[in-house]
């Protein structure tokens, strides 16, 4: 049950995105913006994740109905020790102020909005505790489990400790983020668009860590070489798109790798998705984090900033050019917008 708090007034000065981040989120299917969020940011959400482990704060949410806890790790050894019981943890922006605030954090919807927005909704939230030896997640299609039409979905992997090779950071395959989502024989019933595609086979067991018994190791092996770590150090936030196959391995050394994921679209996609899945839009029970939509948005229960609960955000830029061919040279050239019909005068020079 949620419990409503004052949200935390703090000041956050604009993230301008350059051309060629874009650009390198495009080419590369991932880009690690450096330092974006503070280390002021990062050491609450590192105690705050202390306080997870120890059971301090959430033990009443971290049930199977909200929380995913790492059943293959419990199972396995060493898992009585308190600090080694969570590897992963869904959804808490539902239960928590704290990660509400993470997932509408300014600074990475500022870098949202250039990538995929203007207009931003904010669907899922996880956090990541890796504990040393804690198993990793094999090659899998983030579209695939949320599916957003159109497919505007883009996660944002906030590091909370240095994330590297040796503790399991997440591997993107570039040049994988052009592929169409392959659908996966256990839930074939999703509807896709590239399920129009005419050779798009099913495949099985994305997410496998076994790479033998995952369907897309085929796909990434047609990008041998290409596998780029996505080396981060504490603050440093990555972007990746829906599609780009993304793997992590086991954590093989003795330090923590903990992270705050969030899961976004744009908010005039339409999604079914929800924590479970069932059909019928879900759009509704999705936070409104920058822009507007003509889609239903939720509020976000703890009351942090945010698009959903701010004025409308005036949109200026006039109506688009249209191109028109000119008879005489045939020459395609832009017409006048209406306002520049209207106004001449306004848009000279
Ligand atoms: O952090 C990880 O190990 C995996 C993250 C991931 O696959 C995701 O957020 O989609």
């Amino acid at each position: 049950m949620a419990v409503a708090q004052e949200p935390r007034a703090r000041a956050y000065a604009r993230y301008r995105v350059s051309v060629e981040q874009v650009v390198t989120f495009r080419h590369q299917g991932f880009l690690v913006v450096k330092g974006l969020v503070s280390l002021a940011d990062v050491a609450e959400l590192a105690a705050h994740c202390e306080d997870v482990v120890a059971g301090r704060v959430g033990r009443e949410c971290l049930g199977e109905h909200v929380g995913y806890t790492d059943a293959t790790w419990r199972a396995g050894g060493a898992a009585d020790a308190a600090e080694k019981r969570y590897n992963r943890i869904h959804m808490l922006h539902r239960h928590l102020e704290i990660h509400e605030r993470f997932l509408l954090h300014p600074r990475v919807l500022d870098v949202l909005e250039a990538l995929i927005g203007p207009d931003v909704l904010a669907l899922q939230s996880m956090l990541f505790l890796k504990p040393p030896g804690a198993d990793g997640q094999g090659y899998h299609q983030d579209s695939y489990y949320i599916p957003t039409l159109p497919d505007t979905l883009c996660g944002a992997w906030i590091a909370v400790d240095r994330a590297d090779v040796d503790n399991g950071c997440v591997r993107f395959t570039v040049g994988s983020q052009h592929e169409p989502i392959y659908p996966d024989a256990g839930n074939a019933a999703r509807h896709y668009p590239s399920e129009r595609l005419d050779d798009l086979h099913v495949i099985d067991h994305a997410s496998d860590t076994d790479e033998a018994r995952n369907g897309l190791t085929p796909i990434a092996r047609k990008y041998a070489g290409r596998e780029v770590p996505g080396i981060a150090e504490p603050g440093d936030v990555v972007f990746f798109g829906g599609h780009i196959l993304h793997r992590s391995l086991r954590n093989g050394s003795d330090r923590f790798r903990r992270s705050f994921v969030g899961h976004y679209c744009n908010a005039r996609s339409y999604t079914e998705w929800d924590y479970g899945y069932a059909p019928g839009m879900a759009n509704g029970r999705h936070i409104l984090a920058r822009g507007r939509t003509h889609l239903p948005y939720a509020q976000p229960l703890f009351g942090t900033p945010c698009a959903a609960n701010s004025p409308v955000p005036e949109r200026s830029g006039g109506t688009a050019p249209t191109m028109m061919g000119d008879v005489d040279s045939g020459m395609m050239q832009a017409a006048p917008t209406e306002s520049e019909r209207l106004d001449p005068a306004a848009h000279e020079g």
